[in-house]
């Protein structure tokens, strides 16, 4: 389209220039005067990754072509006030991105082999019946539930998947649910076991009340970007308080750091819990916790020690209410925390965990240890995050728990400057939606596990795999998944565990007979549909957006004008259902009765007149096209948000069986008995407690070590939000994708800078440059996630035995294993090796 545009304007000014030079005479009449040059027009679009914030960009476009796209400059920026919210570098190339050359441009089926990637053109006609035909087909066959619409986060709409989407496969019948997410599967578990939210810390704004700042795995420099996020909101937050020390554990020198911390530990990955074990140690063996705490645990916590969970037993067998005496069998007063820690009672043969102990397994030494210890116990305030590359482990949920009780352990919780551990609260403006009607369908299974229900979905239950809503523990979801609904996901085989592995068992279509991805690039899941649904761009979008989940103490909307018409013949997601529902002789209720433009003019209003936060939403102009003149709306909350105060100060309750903070989980001791786990799989347990154990890959899996000795962390990297924009080549240049390793470790394998390298698990091999470099731990490798996978066309095999992935993917090396409690994914917990290529 570009290319045509261009040649198609070139050719005008070629023929206005010759027209002029050769006029003759001013009243020769076939003289086509010069067009007179068309006006760049300027439109506000978003960038709607999934980042944690949709940072509006200003669009500039000539002709029905973009020309550049430009961050929001519009205030004059003071923070707090009315700062700026700047597009990263991504959003900046989103004119690239819009016009790449794997761009979708019409609706396409496939012809060849499912993945390999074939496929022929097909009207808009044709991909709306096979869809319609096909839903209504498997709907009567195998029945609603075995319709799953995948995870998919690659665009953070108004008009969104949920939606459109969920509108035609609601209106065919409902489909199976998803429970849970890639991000924060097992913190969430492990969190409301506790009894918060995962995200419910107290906000950065309240940093200005701590004197000592404790981050494990948290990196808000490179995973929240924004001009406006909480990226920019922590660095402000540090910068005005110059009492606060900084202290960053994590096996990664991130960008968070680089100077702006006073002390890096460089961790090894997975073991945390560990270190937490080995600084509680110190804090209750010192007496510290019994002169300065024991009063807050005994009020507010359970599970602390033996008498709080006596306690505890003694009023639930007394309490008549069923709903407590389900609990009875399973709370094991034994079970506490300071026996567990100090290596007393039920756990004498096990020893302390002590610091000696936990340096062994951390990498952390015993001084250090100590050190760290001594000044939380020091601080007045201390503010501990632990972020959520800490869950995104083989056991997860139990590393989360056992670095949350480091602030309940200080006693402090609910006081300012004071955080609970979980991620900084947030807060955002909220716009109304389009609903997604009613699915009837109440069955769910864990986002990740999609594979197993493809492949066993039949006998899949509660008590083996997590599955949610049966009638009980052991009947099973009954039905084996026959359709998949890829929308904005590149989760089929890219983003989710084992690439080969997932990859291997959707090329057989007659497992999983329909996938149907909507996309706008040919993407490595892209591949593996049966019809692809060419979406249009954000910058050929009109929606209404919000800043999304982490954008900080500022809120804001954006109301989006399509900078230039669809390209090709793409089509929105509202346009595309439309069709579907039209064939599926749905129209009426798909559309009530209205096109995309009266839904946003009525959303619009909805939002401006009785959003559900009213109070919060800045005022709005009368209609959606002078709001879309001014782009964009702010709104700042600059109120701290203290985590748990209102617990503590007694005006609210918490949901948790006890009501209280749970150093032993109640709900997690059930479970732990009730479900049945795999004694293969190492690590693969639930119990009350928050315990330190190895697990399948971790860094003392001696199943493992001598085969794969390093341990690979994955992280989010600032050249991609996932795997998008991973096709833009400005951003390519920009950001690196290669491996990190230590010198020490890669003199001892004579590796020099960019030595091109295999690395390789019992997964699969990759194949990518080495990035030599201090900024990780020995021992440890680290890349970023997101790179697309790409099987060597050539065939090459690579020392694991299977087909080389020169696309460098993280997860061709990842294992599929659902994590305990939340079925999760636990992608950081690899172990691998490595040599020359
Ligand atoms: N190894 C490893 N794997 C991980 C992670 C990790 O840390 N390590 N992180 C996990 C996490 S936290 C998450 S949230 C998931 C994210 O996984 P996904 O939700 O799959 O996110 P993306 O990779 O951004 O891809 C989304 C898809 O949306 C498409 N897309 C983008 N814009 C549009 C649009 O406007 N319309 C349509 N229709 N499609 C669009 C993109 O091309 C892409 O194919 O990945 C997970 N995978
Ligand atoms: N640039 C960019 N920003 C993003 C995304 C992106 O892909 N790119 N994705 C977005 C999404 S959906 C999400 S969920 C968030 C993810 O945000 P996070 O989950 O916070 O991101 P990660 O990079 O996986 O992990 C954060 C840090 O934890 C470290 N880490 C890993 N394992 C361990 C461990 O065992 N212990 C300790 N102490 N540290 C560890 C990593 O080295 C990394 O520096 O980011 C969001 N923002
Ligand atoms: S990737 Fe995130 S920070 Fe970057 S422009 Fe997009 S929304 Fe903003
Ligand atoms: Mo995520």
């Amino acid at each position: 389209m570009e290319r045509r545009s261009f040649l198609k304007a070139s050719a005008a000014l070629g023929c206005a220039a010759t027209v002029t030079g050769c006029k003759t005479s001013s009243d020769d009449v076939n003289v086509i005067p010069p067009k007179p040059p068309v006006e760049e027009q300027q439109t506000w679009s978003a960038c709607l990754v999934n980042c944690g914030s949709n940072c509006p960009v200003k669009v500039f476009s000539q002709d029905g072509v973009i020309t550049r796209v430009e961050a929001d400059n519009e205030t004059t920026d003071e923070y707090g006030v009315n700062h700026q919210i700047r597009a990263c570098v991504r959003g900046r190339s989103l004119r690239q991105r819009t016009y790449a050359p794997d761009r979708l441009k019409t609706p396409m089926k496939r012809v060849g082999k499912r993945g390999e990637g074939k496929f022929v053109p097909i009207s808009w006609d044709e991909a709306a019946s096979t869809i319609a035909s096909e839903l209504q087909r498997i709907a009567s066959e195998y029945g609603n539930k075995s319709i799953l619409k995948l995870y998919g986060t690659g665009a953070y709409y108004g008009f969104s998947s949920s939606s459109c989407f969920n509108r035609i496969l609601n209106l065919n019948g409902g489909f199976l649910n998803i429970y849970g997410n890639y991000s924060w599967a097992q913190q969430n578990e492990a969190a409301s076991a506790t009894g918060f939210g995962s995200t419910s810390g107290s906000n950065l704004l309240s940093l200005k009340d701590s004197d000592l700042f404790i981050g494990l795995g948290y990196n808000p420099s490179e995973m929240r970007q924004s001009g406006s996020g909480e990226g920019y909101d922590y660095l402000k937050a540090i910068e005005q308080n110059s009492e606060l020390e900084v202290i960053m554990i994590d096996p990664r020198y991130t960008d968070s750091m680089t100077g702006k911390e006073d002390t890096w530990y460089p961790i090894r990955p997975g073991t945390d819990a560990a270190l937490a074990e080995g600084i509680a140690y110190e804090m209750i063996s010192s007496g510290w916790v019994d002169a300065n705490s024991k009063d807050f645990l005994t009020k507010h916590c359970v599970g602390y020690d033996k008498a709080s969970l006596e306690a505890l037993k003694t009023e639930f067998e007394n309490s008549g209410d069923d709903s407590k005496l389900e609990y009875v069998p399973y709370i094991t007063p034994e079970d506490n925390y300071e026996d567990y820690i100090l290596g007393q009672g039920k756990f004498v043969n096990e020893g302390p965990r002590t610091p000696s102990w936990a340096a062994k397994i951390c990498g952390i030494s015993e001084a250090n240890i100590k050190e760290l210890a001594s000044k939380i116990m020091n601080a007045r305030a201390p503010f501990i995050i632990t972020g959520a590359g800490v869950n995104r482990h083989a056991n997860g949920e139990q590393a989360m728990r056992s670095c949350y009780m480091l602030s309940f352990l200080t006693g402090k919780v609910g006081q300012p400057g004071v955080s609970n551990g979980a991620l900084p609260g947030q807060r955002s403006l909220s716009r109304s939606g389009m609903s997604g009607l009613t699915n009837p369908i109440k069955e769910q299974i864990s986002f990740f596990t999609f594979p197993d229900a493809i492949e066993r979905g039949h006998e899949m239950t509660a008590r083996k795999d997590g599955i949610r809503n049966t009638a009980d523990l052991d009947t099973p979801l009954g039905n084996d998944l026959k359709a998949i609904f890829a929308i904005n996901s590149n989760a089929l085989v890219n983003q989710h565990s084992d690439s080969n592995g997932a990859a291997k068992i959707l090329e057989d279509d007659t497992k999983c007979e329909l996938i149907v991805s909507c996309d706008c690039w040919m993407t490595p899941s892209a591949k593996f549909a049966d019809i692809l649904l060419p979406d249009t761009s954000w910058l050929e979008s009109n929606d209404l957006v919000n800043d999304s989940y982490a954008s900080g103490i500022m809120g804001y909307l954006v109301a989006m004008k399509a900078a230039v018409d669809p390209l090709w013949e793409c089509k929105s997601m509202y346009d595309m259902c439309a069709l579907i529902a039209e064939k599926m002789g749905k129209l009426e209720e798909y559309t009530e009765g209205k096109d995309e433009a009266q839904w946003l003019a009525e959303l619009y209003e909805k939002t401006r007149t009785n959003g559900n936060n009213a109070n919060s939403i800045p005022p709005l102009p009368a209609t959606y096209e002078e709001a879309q003149e001014q782009g964009v709306f702010r709104a700042f909350n600059d109120t701290p948000s203290i985590a748990l105060e209102s617990y503590i100060n007694g005006t609210s309750t918490l949901r948790t069986p006890s009501g209280k903070i749970e150093l032993f989980s109640l709900s997690m001791a059930l479970k732990g008995a009730q479900w049945e786990f795999d004694d293969k799989v190492k690590g693969d347990y639930i119990s009350g407690l928050p315990m330190y154990q190895a697990t399948w890959e971790g860094y003392d899996d001696d199943e493992t070590s001598d085969e794969y000795p390093f341990q690979l962390v994955g992280y989010h990297t600032k050249g991609r939000t996932h795997s998008s924009y991973h096709n833009v080549p400005w951003i390519r240049e920009a950001v690196e994708d290669a491996v990190w390793m230590n010198p020490k470790d890669a003199n001892a394998k004579g590796f020099t800078q960019g030595t091109e390298v295999h690395v390789w698990s019992k997964r699969g091999t990759i194949k990518l440059p080495v990035r030599i470099t201090p900024r990780v731990a020995p021992g440890v490798l680290a890349l970023g996630q997101g790179a697309w996978y790409e099987p060597d066309p050539a065939g090459n095999i690579g020392p694991s035995g299977h087909i080389v992935d020169i696309g460098g993917c993280i997860n061709t090396l990842t294992r599929y294993q659902p994590s305990p409690l939340a079925k999760g994914n636990p992608q950081h917990t690899n172990r691998v090796q490595i040599a020359k290529a």
